[in-house]
């Protein structure tokens, strides 16, 4: 009896619903977010930031249908091909890092053309209208200054360094590293990139490439750059396997929790990089922000709330060091300054 008085009521509200009209029900807007590969704690660390983002969301109203999913290691065909899956599913907006700058430019310009709001973060498309904002952790300059400094503070301003990076069509790798020779020229004309070797963002293509590097510069090579999070521990690893840990420099961009055992150890002093969390965060409010026209492709001086963060510019066009060299880049929105994790303040961090 029970169950047929709450099939009833079940039944009248559903009629009532029914009555208020398709057209009054609010419809969930639908956001996808694809990273470059899901099997990563940085990019953990960005979902689990988005995902805060759209639970705040939800909390004032706003419907969301949200999904995040890519391939679970470094693969651009495999992205392109789940970004076109997503696309048939016609979502409000589209978040992407693209783990190949030139190769996803034709999906993500499909997405637009479809009329889905499309959001790089973290790592951009090679053509600003292929989407509508960039949400960048922070310039390029800043990130690749960073680590030179860090290489000069603890090797000296003539040291020989080299590079161990993602793909060789990754746009923030590229543009870190166009950074770092920036860098070197304007303030340690001494100090030499000696070679680039390319890890795909995969962990044991990384470690291999970085034996490879300190098998063939043994004795001439004072520090190695790892601008990735899957290279950087993999380097650590190679330089302690090689017995060099304390003897070569090794730092990165990388999370404190792929870090810290190294970091812990003294393999690596100091670790580069921004909050990963707050970048996802920050990429579904600008996502949603351009949905109800709150921000508008290539208006000037407009910002962004977003949430606990506070508000960010939204600049039609920026100056910065890029894989192309120095570029306006349009249409971006910066999280905030890199920041330098170490033996002392690792422990504070868990992402
Ligand atoms: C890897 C990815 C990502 C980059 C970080 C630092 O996880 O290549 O794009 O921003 O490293």
């Amino acid at each position: 009896m029970r169950y047929i008085r709450g099939f009833a009521l079940a039944l009248t509200l559903a009629l009532l619903v029914g009555l208020a009209g398709p057209g009054q029900a609010q419809k969930a807007l639908k956001i996808f977010m694809v990273p470059k590969f899901t099997g990563a704690a940085y990019f953990a660390a960005t979902e689990k930031g988005a995902k805060e983002a759209v639970a705040e969301l939800k909390g004032r109203g706003v419907a969301i249908d949200f999904l995040y999913t890519g391939p679970s290691v470094a693969n651009t065909d495999e992205e392109i091909r789940m970004i076109d899956d997503l696309v048939a599913q016609k979502p409000d907006a589209i978040i992407i890092s693209a783990n190949d700058a030139e190769a996803l430019v034709p999906v993500a310009k499909k997405a637009k053309a479809a009329g889905i709001k499309v959001i790089t973060y973290d790592a951009d498309v090679a053509d600003p209208t292929a989407r509508q904002w960039f949400v960048n952790q922070g310039t390029f300059t800043l990130v690749g200054g960073a680590l030179v400094d860090v290489v000069a503070e603890q090797a000296g301003n003539s040291a020989r360094f080299a590079v161990v990076s993602a793909d060789p069509g990754a746009f923030n790798q590229n543009s870190w590293i166009a950074a770092m020779k920036a860098r070197v020229s304007a303030k340690y004309p001494k100090m030499q990139l000696v070679d680039i070797r390319y890890g795909l963002d995969k962990p044991a293509e990384s470690f291999s490439v970085a034996q490879d590097l300190i098998n063939k510069y043994r004795g001439q090579l004072d520090a190695i750059i790892a601008p990735t999070s899957v290279a950087l521990p993999k380097v650590a690893e190679a330089a302690e396997q090689a017995g060099l840990a304390g003897k070569i420099v090794v730092t990165g961009l990388s999370t404190p929790n792929d870090m810290r055992e190294f970091v812990k150890k003294g393999t690596v002093k100091t670790v580069v990089l921004w909050n990963p969390v707050d970048l996802g965060y920050l990429a579904v409010y600008v996502a949603h922000a351009t949905i109800t026209g709150a921000l508008k492709e290539g208006m000037a001086k407009q910002s962004v709330r977003a949430g606990r963060l506070g508000t960010r510019e939204a600049t039609a066009q920026l100056n910065d060091i890029t894989a192309k060299g120095p570029l306006t880049l349009r249409n971006v929105i910066l999280l905030g300054a890199p920041f330098r994790f170490t033996k002392e303040n690792i422990d504070k961090f868990n992402f």
